[in-house]
Parts: structure tokens; C-alpha cells; sequence
């Protein structure tokens, strides 16, 4: 989606903070320029880059239009929906689930992302034997067994949350009936987590509602274009294969 639109997205490929805006952006069809940010040489860390976002992270926007510079995936979801309008339910129209899809959204970066930091942080310190030991002996591999689990508990609270969608008749989002910013918060994780093998069909009887909520929500247009199209097929070096392979021997013997 490049266009002479006001909007100017800096963002990367990977990362599923950068994702947010763009979904949110396609389901509000708005268009904007991309500038994919390029860390192979450093782009974040240049002065020009660190005017637009000082910490040197993805993503940012600028919109030439009201003259905004804003970093932080949900400020720039946040200053969107100021824009073009909330997704899924307002303030006015239904207070209740407005409320609940920010506090989920908090609710994921503040506990969901530090667990997931955990364990890829633990998973990434690995040798490549570590990662496919299947004795459990190995201290490394052990804590990071224990942050695969923490891991999992936080996943399972929003498994929790889906499974109790069903049960009262409505559709799998994370808030009432409606796609929401809560939903766009937590879906370029998952995604993430798809593309860095983490293998969740091996994970049906703990996150069946997470998998199903998965399928469901990557037929979304705005799912699907948001989240850019050339991570199809693409190989990453996060392989996380090895090391779920082998935890799930480990734990079925
Ligand atoms: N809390 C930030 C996190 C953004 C973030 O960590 N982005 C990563 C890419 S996934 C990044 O740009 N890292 C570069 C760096 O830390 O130098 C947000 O939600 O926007």
C-alpha cells in the first residue's frame, strides 16, 4: 500500500509491533507510504531515523497532515483510531467492551511480550546441540523449558478468554463481538510466533481457541494485508523447531 498518502509508515519486516499499524490501517483502508526500515545497515540507528523514533525502534509514523511524529505501536494505534475512528467498539456506543479491549491491550504488552521475551531470550542463547537435546539435562535448556511454560500459562489466559466467546455464542475475537484494537495488539504475535516455528498445532489440547482464533483471523483482508505478504515462504533465522521438537519429546516420554 504505497501511495501519496499523508501517512508515512517506517517498519520492518519481522516485527509484530511494526504490523499493528498496518493492519489497523487496512481495516480503516486508508492508504500509506512504506518505508521498510533497513537494519542490515543500521537505518534505525541513523540521526535522521533517531528524530522520528529516538529509541531507534520500529514502527513509526509521521503524518504530514497535522504534522505528528509518534512511535510506540499502540500510541500510533491509539492516535489512529483518534483519526479515522476506533476499531470495534467506541466509548459512546459500548463502554464496556471499549474498556476491556484497552485493558487487554495493555494486558498484552505488559505480561504477554515479557514472557515471550523470556523465552525466545532463553531459546536464543542455545547451541544448536542444546536446541535439539532431548535428555533435559542441560541447565539451559532447563530454564528454558520453565519459560516455555510461563510462556504457554500466559497464552493459556487468553485461550481462557476465547474459550469463554464460544460458550456465550459469540465470535472468536478477543472482546465481544467485534474485531478490535485488542485483536490487532495480539495477532501479529501470533503470526510471529507462526513464522519463527513455534509450533503450535504440537500445543491443540493447551491453545485449541488460540489456534482456532489464528486460522479464523488470518482470512481477515486486513490480517492478511497488513501483515506483510513477503514473509510468505520466507526463511527465518529464529527457527525455533528444533527446540520444540525436542521439548515435547522430552515431555511425551
Ligand atoms: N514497545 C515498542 C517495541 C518496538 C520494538 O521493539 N521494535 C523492534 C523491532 S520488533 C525494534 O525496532 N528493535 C530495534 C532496536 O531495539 O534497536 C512498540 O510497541 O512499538
Amino acid at each position: 500500500m504505497s501511495n501519496d498518502s499523508n501517512l508515512t509508515l517506517y517498519w520492518l519486516k519481522y516485527s509484530p509491533y511494526a504490523c499493528r499499524p498496518s493492519i489497523l490501517l487496512c481495516e480503516k483502508q486508508q492508504k500509506f507510504n512504506s518505508h521498510v526500515v533497513d537494519f542490515s545497515v543500521q537505518e534505525n540507528r541513523s540521526a535522521e531515523f533517531l528524530k522520528i523514533s529516538p529509541k531507534g525502534k520500529v514502527p513509526a509514523l509521521i503524518d504530514s497532515e497535522t504534522g505528528v511524529t509518534i512511535y510506540e505501536s499502540y500510541a500510533i494505534l491509539s492516535y489512529l483510531e483518534e483519526k479515522y475512528g476506533t476499531v470495534g467498539p467506541s466509548f459512546s456506543e459500548n463502554p464496556k467492551a471499549r474498556a476491556q479491549a484497552l485493558i487487554r491491550s495493555s494486558e498484552i504488552d505488559n505480561y504477554f511480550i515479557p514472557a515471550s521475551h523470556k523465552y525466545f531470550g532463553a531459546w536464543y542463547v542455545l547451541t544448536d546441540e542444546e536446541r535439539s537435546d532431548e535428555s533435559g539435562e542441560n541447565e539451559k535448556v532447563k530454564q528454558t523449558d520453565v519459560a516455555y511454560e510461563q510462556l504457554i500459562s500466559e497464552f493459556q489466559k487468553y485461550d481462557d478468554v476465547l474459550k469463554q466467546q464460544k460458550e456465550r455464542g459469540q465470535p472468536l475475537y478477543l472482546v465481544g463481538d467485534e474485531f478490535s484494537v485488542a485483536d490487532i495488539m495480539f495477532l501479529p504475535l501470533l503470526l510471529f510466533f507462526e513464522h519463527v516455528k513455534l509450533d503450535f498445532s504440537a500445543e491443540s489440547n493447551r491453545l485449541g481457541n488460540v489456534i482456532e482464533y489464528l486460522e479464523g483471523n488470518k482470512k481477515r483482508p486486513s490480517v492478511r494485508d497488513g501483515y506483510p505478504a513477503f514473509w510468505n515462504g520466507d526463511e527465518t533465522k529464529f527457527d525455533t523447531s528444533k527446540y520444540m521438537q525436542a521439548y515435547h519429546k522430552r515431555k511425551c516420554q
